[in-house]
């Protein structure tokens, strides 16, 4: 499969490793957006959100549970925020599944 970040989880493409386990890795995104972000990503492709269901939310639930596991070892005790951008109305622009995890700084914009 010719997937971008399947073949950085291989190790066929370099990244910057923060995290790893059987289920997920963590790197660093090449266009941070704050001076921490990283992107974590299950190591079984799934396009995106979209794709997640009862066989598979293993791996979303293993990423939740790195996350503030990363949030720690990154220095984010402020706080961070944790997004995934699914489908073309979102702007996904990488067809693995992601989570961004973005801090360091205070961040812009007010949800919900
Ligand atoms: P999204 O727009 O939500 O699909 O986010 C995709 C992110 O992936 C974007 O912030 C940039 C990042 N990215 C794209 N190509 C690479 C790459 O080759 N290496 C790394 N580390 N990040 C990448």
């Amino acid at each position: 499969m010719d997937c971008l970040f399947c073949k950085i989880i291989a190790g066929e493409i370099p990244s910057s490793k923060v995290y790893e386990n059987e289920y997920v890795y963590a790197f660093r995104d090449i266009a941070p957006q704050a001076p921490v972000h990283v992107l974590i990503v299950p190591k079984m492709h799934l396009s995106s959100a979209d794709e997640i269901n009862g066989e598979n939310s293993v791996y979303v639930a293993k990423i939740f549970e790195a996350v503030p596991e990363i949030a720690k070892a990154e220095g984010l005790a402020e706080g961070y925020r944790v997004i995934t951008n699914c489908g073309k109305h979102a702007c996904q622009s990488v067809s693995h599944l992601h989570f961004h995890v973005l801090g360091g700084k205070q961040l812009e914009g007010q949800m919900g």
